[in-house]
């Protein structure tokens, strides 16, 4: 009998835990998990539809392709497709007009010579009274999009009837920036160590590098720069490039081309060289031969990303010459084999009596017209750095004779790291969708990216990457949605941050409403509760020095002040950049540098930035300023509360282990948005000497215990090999 029981408790046991483990997603599928369609309805509808395929398929591309769509299919219908050669009803027909002789017969050559090379046609067509799918591209990369495509539309549970899709990336270099060190550390990155296996490449080639290709084919990124911007010259000695030959390898059946950084003195650094002067006809020749054997052992190399004079960091000033002299060298150099240059704009010396603000602008706009072809200028989004809110950058729509491509930062460097949950989505759409009045009215930065696909052939956008060996590859789960966001956008840079947001929650969570509009109501007010606990008002730069996580507007030293970013005074705060003051504002067209210049007209979400302001100026809500900032740190932990609130009603609707990790995030984050209120309040007090409303619950220490609070883990301490 006793035995029996111990039976009976062990069984109990198992059964328990599987159906535990059952339920239990880790993330690490991400928007990828092709789990079986949930309404019936439509699982039925799939089915009937997806019976057979006609997918010839003999390259490593279309291989890939043919793959996803057969793992995919039975993931999400329990259905392997039959083999067919024929029109019958019920089949997916795909391919090129060179890979397929009926895709050359069904659709014309005019139609398909229409699309970019990246594009592709989804239709449902009747012939001869047989329905068929048909999926075609002018390229075999463009039938792995049209594959992700066709996909997503069974994941996001739309109808497969009437077909009628035509679709192509409205940029063409969409590429995420890695920041990953040799040692496999990861410059503000907080999802574990680097991917790339330098120690194992190029032979061994870990089933995640292909995860990792595959879910950025799915967005549509095409490129991948692998090593950080604070770059080590090392990465272009031939045993490294050999290494990273096995990630080229690994991404091009995915359509991905591998780029690698630059550093400006490698020519002394590790070619010997005396002098890495751009005017100097060996170190000329030295990149030459330099890029010549990069091609010969990654022949689609896409090309360098350059961050120089920045920083610390050398390059071509060093000499005298200018930005546009040091990117051209390496354009020549990259131009016969079709590469191209990322020159980064984001440049500072870190010098007390510039407005770093206006920094990038002056030091690029004169240059504008000077860059070879193959170059693209690259600034952030914002003129200082990815901050929580930053009107967007003024060389958007200030450098039409230059191909301009957008950085964002996705990795959290300054929105709470690993630890909150801030949807980037919002902030991507709201720079993209600024309007710039560069040519007249609606000419937004999205526009300006999108219209040098006319002057310049080309276009661009990058993402400074927020992923690592976590097992659900970014930290935070819902650091996924931003890795998602970004390259939806980056494939076109006019989708709605909702609709994006919408579509990751169908295809990693669910497509039931109970589920999806929670979740969607987080997502969309996690941006701007962000900003409100952090940064409101315009505040910028008041992170921790170092770490970039937390409250440190008091931070004083004489290499580093953020007293240079809020110039607190007990009259005032915020930096006059109007006409009367460093006159950032004029570097904007009118009417935008009209509506920042004046203090009536400028949205109060940008007024500290453009504007120094009286504590007790009055605000449109009719509240002093000091009230004003104080309402939005309080509120902004009262929407993190709210977060809260609505995630923990999806308990028990999804499963336990990523319901956990985001609800104990949440805590976190809660907790974290007290410290930087608290922190902020009683700080800013001091100047304003204005009390906290007494509606207000009063912070529970006072500000030296916040001063004191030591900064988890200052990477610039670490001491790297
Ligand atoms: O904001 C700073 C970051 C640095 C980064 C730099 C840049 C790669 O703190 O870590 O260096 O921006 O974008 O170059």
């Amino acid at each position: 009998m006793l035995l029996s029981i111990k039976k009976l408790s062990l069984l109990l046991f198992f059964i328990l835990s599987f159906s535990c483990f059952a339920y239990s997603e880790n993330g690490y599928e991400l928007w990828l998990r092709y789990h079986k369609v949930e309404n019936s309805f439509l699982y039925k509808g799939y089915q009937e539809k997806c019976q057979r395929i006609v997918f010839p398929s003999n390259s490593d591309k279309l291989a890939a392709a043919r793959k996803e769509l057969i793992t995919g299919l039975e993931g999400l219908i329990n259905t392997t497709p039959k083999e067919s050669t024929k029109i019958e009803s019920n089949t997916i027909i795909i391919g090129t007009r060179k890979s397929s002789d009926i895709i050359s017969k069904l659709l014309s050559s005019d139609e398909i010579d229409a699309l970019n090379k990246e594009g592709y046609i989804i239709r449902t067509m009747n012939i001869v009274r047989k329905q068929v799918i048909v999926i075609a591209a002018k390229e075999d990369i463009g039938i792995l999009y049209g594959i992700f495509h066709f996909l997503r539309l069974m994941q996001t549970n739309c109808s497969l009837e009437k077909l009628s899709i035509k679709e192509e990336p409205k940029l063409q270099y969409r590429v995420l920036n890695h920041w990953d060190n040799l040692n496999g550390t990861i410059e503000r990155g907080y999802a574990g160590y680097s991917l790339w296996d330098w120690e194992r490449l190029p032979r061994y080639i870990d089933n995640r590098i292909i995860d990792y290709a595959r879910a950025n084919a799915s967005i549509g990124i095409n490129g991948v720069v692998v090593n950080n911007v604070n770059a080590d010259a090392r990465s272009l000695l031939p045993e490294w490039l050999v290494r990273a030959s096995g990630l080229a390898n690994a991404f091009r059946p995915y359509g991905i081309r591998l780029f690698l950084t630059a550093r400006f003195s490698a020519p002394q650094e590790i070619g010997g060289l005396s002098t890495s002067d751009p005017a100097n006809l060996q170190v000329r020749q030295w990149w030459k031969d330099k890029v010549k054997e990069i091609y010969e052992i990654i022949p689609d190399f896409g090309g360098f990303l350059v961050k120089a004079n920045s920083e610390g960091q050398p390059g071509p000033q060093d000499y005298g010459q200018t930005h546009a002299f040091g990117a051209n060298m390496l354009a020549e150099a990259l131009e016969p084999y079709g590469g191209v240059i990322f020159w980064r704009a984001f440049v500072y010396h870190n010098e007390r009596n510039i407005d770093r603000v206006v920094n990038g602008y002056n030091e690029f706009k004169p240059l504008d017209g000077q860059f070879h072809k193959n170059v693209f200028v690259q600034p952030k989004n914002g003129a200082i750095d990815f901050q929580p809110r930053e009107p967007f950058h003024p060389l958007f729509g200030g450098m039409p004779n230059t191909a301009l491509a957008i950085e964002f930062q996705i990795t959290q460097e300054n929105l709470g790291h690993a630890g909150h949950l801030v949807y980037l989505g919002s902030l991507f759409e709201e720079t993209l969708q600024s309007d710039t009045y560069a040519q007249g009215k609606n000419w937004t930065v999205s526009k300006v990216l999108q219209n040098y696909n006319k002057t310049h052939e080309m276009s661009g956008i990058a993402g400074v990457s927020n992923i690592g060996t976590d097992i659900n590859w970014t930290g935070h789960l819902f650091g996924q949605a931003n890795w998602h966001a970004f390259g939806r956008l980056a494939w076109n840079p006019d989708f709605t941050s909702q609709e994006l947001a919408e579509e990751w929650i169908r295809m990693t969570f669910s497509n039931d409403k109970t589920i999806l509009s929670p979740i969607l109501t987080i997502m969309l007010m996690s941006r701007e509760t962000a900003v409100d606990y952090m940064m409101p008002i315009g505040l910028n730069h008041i992170m921790n020095y170092n770490t970039h996580n937390g409250p440190e507007p008091w931070h004083d030293d004489p290499l580093w002040t953020a007293f240079d970013y809020h110039k607190v005074t007990k009259d005032s705060i915020g930096i006059n950049r109007t006409t009367t003051g460093s006159n950032a504002v004029s570097q904007y067209y009118p009417p935008v540098s009209n509506v920042f210049n004046n203090i009536e007209t400028c949205p109060e979400t940008l007024l500290l930035w453009f504007h120094r302001v009286p504590w007790n100026y009055k605000m449109k809500s009719g509240e002093t300023l000091w009230n004003e900032m104080v309402k939005h740190y309080y509120k902004g932990v009262e929407k993190v509360e709210k977060m809260q609130l609505i995630w923990d009603s999806l308990s028990q609707k999804i499963d336990n282990e990523r319901f956990g990790q985001v609800k104990s995030l949440l805590q976190l984050q809660k907790d974290e948005a007290i410290w930087w209120r608290d922190a902020c309040v009683l700080f800013f007090q001091r100047y304003s000497g204005m009390p906290i409303p007494s509606k207000y619950e009063t912070p529970k220490h006072s500000l030296e215990y916040y001063q004191k609070i030591p900064f988890p883990y200052e990477w610039e301490k670490v001491d790297f090999p």
